[in-house]
């Protein structure tokens, strides 16, 4: 049997370990992405541990999350890792320049390197054919430190593309289908490759589009092939020389096969608040909307907004719409402008915002209260766009644009076939560099504003966790509901005040009572249904629990970056034997574990004692995993190595 193209490139970068499904896996990474919100804590945690300089090929540092500057904190930290990333040999891309997977793609992504980004939307590097992983910030720096990333070798799930899109159908749609089969579920520990003679009729764009809401999925990444496509986007990009091509072997086995006809697909949209509570549009249409966001690192790329200025030409928005538009780049807004489409959107009535995240993460752009929002990009979590009964619904720009003209949930597939607008693929993107600085070109001393705290301290692993149950959840529970992004994000650097918003939305006292609680030696232990810290890469998530004393989260399951994050800073994430015991724990009880090291070394069953009966727990961790947890977290344990 031949190998995947994922299994091609794994192969080539195994460090540690076989390369089969299940087994852990440690892999050189050739490449690191960090993003401003989570890429300050990264640094900090790379000054740490002491190496005067990155050791991988290529490291860059995007600014695109906290760009509003509302306050001293951003422009504070920006400042911290433009003067931090020269002297450690770090690229950085100035605020306005782009969103990071977006620039990544355009102008360092590399078909058959591996690519760790401190952002779970990394896989959007996948659509030229990389392994591109999304993982905390504290893995990011030790792989620019040169360590390999460790991750469990997946199993590839296929899914083949056949057919041919129809008109006013989308790279959009196409994941949407995939969200709606195999869910936000389930999926851990899989990677999707797409293959099949569908994949040809997609540009790399379209094809990133699919990738990056991969991470909706759940699974490690998901990858494209690199070919004929692939190679064309990267001379468009005077980039040629970084291709290779990357197929699978015709007969590459697959641990499940999926195919979809996409000729057989139609408009769709996922419904508030997840990205897989999908309808088809033309069930819903009709449906009255107060605001279009059309942006983010999933559909703001050359191809998106010149279509939507195509559709919206000499056309107005409908007055009772708030309507943004937020260009992907500056290489896109700057080709926007040169060929006179940006004319189209400013006429039309849109708000043009910043080559930022913006609205996707909530900075600004709340829409009214229980507002209806069309958006297109990939989440649609309750409450993350700032209002927390806002309703945002996921389509892709097309769906979004024509809405933006009607004021109602528009269905594309009732315009005529023949007047969809088919952006062809520019033959040369303009080629300006010039907002990336390149490493060592200053001198002047690491910049540290009052923002900037210290790296979290962690203590090895204590004999004895007791203490109460702080919290019961339910399923799902996003990062966005630990630890809440929008108007708190300029607290990324400053743990000791980012951690007062812990879990703000569900239960604002649960910090100060814990915190109250830690100051007692009373620990805290969280209990949660199924996919617990999905979305985000955020290890803010796993560093502000810390910091109020949470040692330990039991859970019916785990979402990977965050059971990752969660030993990486010395909390254990148990699972339930029994789901059933989900029922008899409430909050308040008391709860400990005796022992915790040696149980911790001697396998995975750990017996946790809550209200005098025992609860049995799995913690499933590999041999390093449970060193990092004994270490107290993977700084330490990192230090120690080196
Ligand atoms: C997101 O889309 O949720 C973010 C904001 O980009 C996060 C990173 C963060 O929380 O800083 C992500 O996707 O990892
Ligand atoms: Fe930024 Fe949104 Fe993409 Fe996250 S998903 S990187 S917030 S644009």
């Amino acid at each position: 049997m031949g190998d995947s193209a994922c299994y091609k490139i794994l192969k080539s970068h195994l460090v540690e370990g076989r390369c089969e499904a299940g087994e852990e896996i440690g892999i050189t990474i050739d490449q690191t992405l960090t993003q401003d919100a989570t890429g300050t804590m990264a640094y900090l945690q790379f000054e740490a541990m002491d190496i005067p300089r990155v050791k991988t090929e290529l490291s860059v540092s995007y600014v695109d999350h906290n760009t509003l500057q509302m306050g001293f904190e951003n422009a504070d930290d920006h400042k911290y890792l433009q003067t931090m990333n020269s002297k450690y040999g770090i690229y950085y891309s100035k605020a306005g320049n782009g969103i990071c997977h977006q620039v990544h793609l355009e102008r360092f992504g590399r078909p058959g390197a591996t690519l760790l980004g401190s952002d779970s939307h990394t896989p959007t590097g996948g659509g030229i054919g990389m392994i591109a992983i999304g993982a905390g910030g504290l893995d990011v720096a030790v792989a620019m430190g040169g360590g390999p990333f460790y991750m469990t070798c997946p199993k590839v799930v296929n899914i083949q593309l056949i057919g041919t899109l129809r008109p006013w159908v989308t790279a959009k749609d196409v994941i949407l289908k995939v969200l709606e089969l195999l869910t936000t579920r389930g999926n851990v520990g899989s990677v999707v490759e797409y293959t099949g003679p569908g994949i040809n009729t997609l540009s790399v764009p379209e094809r990133a589009t699919i990738t990056n809401m991969g991470a909706e999925l759940g699974v490690t990444t998901s990858l494209f092939p690199s070919d004929q496509v692939t190679r064309q986007f990267l001379k468009a990009q005077s980039r040629e020389d970084a291709w290779v091509e990357i197929l699978p072997d015709p007969d590459a086995s697959y641990a499940k096969i999926i195919e979809i006809d996409l000729s057989t697909l139609e408009p769709m949209v996922a419904c508030p608040h997840s990205p897989d509570n999908i309808k088809n549009i033309s069930d819903i249409k009709g449906m009255k909307v107060d605001q279009v966001a059309i942006g983010s690192c999933t559909n703001a790329s050359y191809k998106d907004l010149a279509t939507v200025a195509t559709i919206l030409k000499n056309k107005k928005a409908h007055p009772s719409v708030s309507f943004i538009v937020a260009p992907g780049s500056r290489q896109v807004f700057e080709m926007l402008a040169k060929d006179g489409l940006l004319t189209h959107l400013i006429a039309s009535g849109a708000r043009i915002m910043e080559s930022a995240c913006g609205f996707c993460i909530g900075s600004g752009q709340a829409p009214i209260t229980e507002g209806i929002s069309l958006r297109t990009n990939n989440r649609n979590f309750e409450g993350r766009s700032g209002t927390s009964t806002g309703q945002i619904y996921l389509v892709s720009p097309e769906t979004a644009a024509l809405s933006a003209l009607t004021g109602t949930l528009a269905d594309p597939l009732d315009q005529p076939a023949d007047e969809y607008p088919s952006i062809p693929m520019p033959e040369s993107f303009i080629i300006d560099d010039s907002m990336i600085i390149p490493p060592f070109t200053s001198n002047e001393p690491v910049f540290r504003g009052p923002n900037i705290g210290d790296p979290p301290y962690t203590e090895p692993l204590m004999n004895e966790i007791q203490g109460t149950i702080g919290l019961k959840v339910g399923d799902k529970i996003t990062t966005d509901h630990i630890m809440p992004a929008g108007p708190r994000l300029k607290f990324r650097s400053n743990i000791p005040e980012y951690s007062r918003y812990v879990f703000e939305n569900v239960n604002p006292e649960f910090s100060g009572y814990t915190l109250e609680n830690k100051k007692k030696g009373i620990f805290t232990a969280i209990i949660a249904g199924h996919s617990y810290g999905q979305g985000s890469s955020r290890e803010h998530a796993a560093i502000c629990p810390m910091y109020l004393g949470v040692r330990v989260v039991i859970a019916k399951s785990f979402e990977r970056i965050h059971s990752t994050n969660l030993i990486n800073f010395g909390i254990l994430p148990l699972i339930f034997n029994d789901e059933k015991d989900y029922g008899k724990i409430d909050t308040s009880q008391d709860f400990a574990i005796h022992d915790v090291p040696s149980l911790v070394k001697k396998g995975t069953y750990i017996p946790v004692h809550v209200n005098g009966t025992i609860v049995n727990c799995t913690l499933f961790a590999s041999g390093r995993q449970r060193e990092i947890l004994l270490d107290g977290g993977l700084l330490n344990y990192t230090k120690k190595k080196v």
